[in-house]
């Protein structure tokens, strides 16, 4: 029988896709779910000798990593649509091939784009926190008001597959939308969204933001003071996309005026560790990075990964290669 390929897992996944890796690969398996570093990446992919990488969001795959790994590493396969943690330049001079995970994990990313929105208009956090606390008394006509999110209009930066998705979820709240993209859509994709060519042209109409773009240094830090101050009065900003993309320094202000209403946030720059100012305010909607967390998108993105290693192993080419 062939040898199974060498397989190096930084992350314990969940119990299906284990299982398919332990029938398909001769795999190193992370158990504890332990916290890899730099120097643990190089070690260990030099210890199994693995040809293959399956790797997850939270790795850090630099230049200087990439460039200690052993020859014999062909394939980084990582268990995330975003590749903002894999210098791909890095990747490309040493000849490294890099997957990603596209279009499964777009429905349940676009639904916490919804949660985020709907959360923060709504006020659900410190609705909840009123409960939790013992405090509901009286009710109240003037207490815990939101704004509505139905009619409203919803700029979209980022319409990719994941901003179109929100967008499909948003015309069920009768929004108008309108998105920022590099290139216009075709009507059939556009469906009636109002095209803006530049953020600048977008932000004045945007009631509602929902950051849906990608991460890395060309949306680093894009929603500044200079754009929020484009954004209309009240405001409510959503991002499942990167923390990255939103600069802290400038929204947390704007919270605290009330030039943005409200916002609704799923990723945090720096995350895990996150700007703790943003605990003390309640018009805030606060996640730990859940887009992707159902059981069906991950075991979806688990096996998407797979698929993309097999294809390499099998002498084709893996479906969803980014490098
Ligand atoms: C997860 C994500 O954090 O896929 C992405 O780009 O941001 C999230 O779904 C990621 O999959 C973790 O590896």
């Amino acid at each position: 029988m062939a040898q199974k390929p060498k397989l190096f897992v930084t992350r314990r996944l969940p119990d299906d896709v284990e299982a398919r890796i332990r029938r398909d690969y001769d795999a190193l398996h992370n158990e504890d779910d332990a916290a890899y570093g730099p120097e643990d990446l190089v070690r260990l992919s030099m210890a199994t000798k693995c040809e293959g990488i399956l790797t997850c969001g939270t790795e850090k795959w630099t230049a200087d990593v990439i460039s200690r790994l052993p020859g014999h590493v062909k394939i980084l396969a990582t268990l995330s649509v975003g590749y903002d943690h894999i210098d791909v330049e890095a990747a490309g001079r040493k000849g490294l091939i890099v997957t990603n995970t596209p279009d499964v994990l777009t429905a349940a990313t676009a639904d916490i784009s919804m949660l985020c929105l709907l959360g923060a208009g709504r006020r659900a956090q410190s609705s909840e926190k009123i409960l939790r606390e013992g405090k509901w008394g009286r009710w109240e006509p003037m207490a815990m008001l939101g704004v509505d999110v139905t009619g409203k209009k919803l700029g979209i930066y980022g319409m990719g597959r994941i901003g179109q998705a929100v967008a499909q979820r948003a015309r069920g709240f009768e929004m108008e939308i309108h998105y920022c993209n590099r290139n216009r859509l075709p009507p059939e994709r556009e469906q009636g969204a109002i095209h803006h060519a530049t953020p600048e042209d977008m932000l004045p109409h945007c009631q509602f933001l929902s950051i849906n773009s990608p991460g890395g240094a060309d949306t680093y830090h894009f929603l500044n003071a200079g754009r929020i101050a484009l954004l209309p009065d009240g405001a409510v900003v959503a991002n499942t996309a990167r923390g990255t993309v939103i600069d802290d320094n400038a929204l947390i202000p704007a919270l605290q005026s009330g030039k943005i209403g409200a916002a609704g946030l799923d990723v945090f720059e720096g995350e895990p560790d996150f700007d703790k100012r943003y605990l003390a305010l309640d018009n805030v909607f606060l996640l730990p990075h859940v887009g992707s967390a159902t059981i069906e998108t991950r075991n979806a993105m688990g096996f998407r990964t797979l698929d993309n290693l097999d294809a390499w192993f099998a002498g084709r080419k893996p479906g969803d290669r980014v490098v």
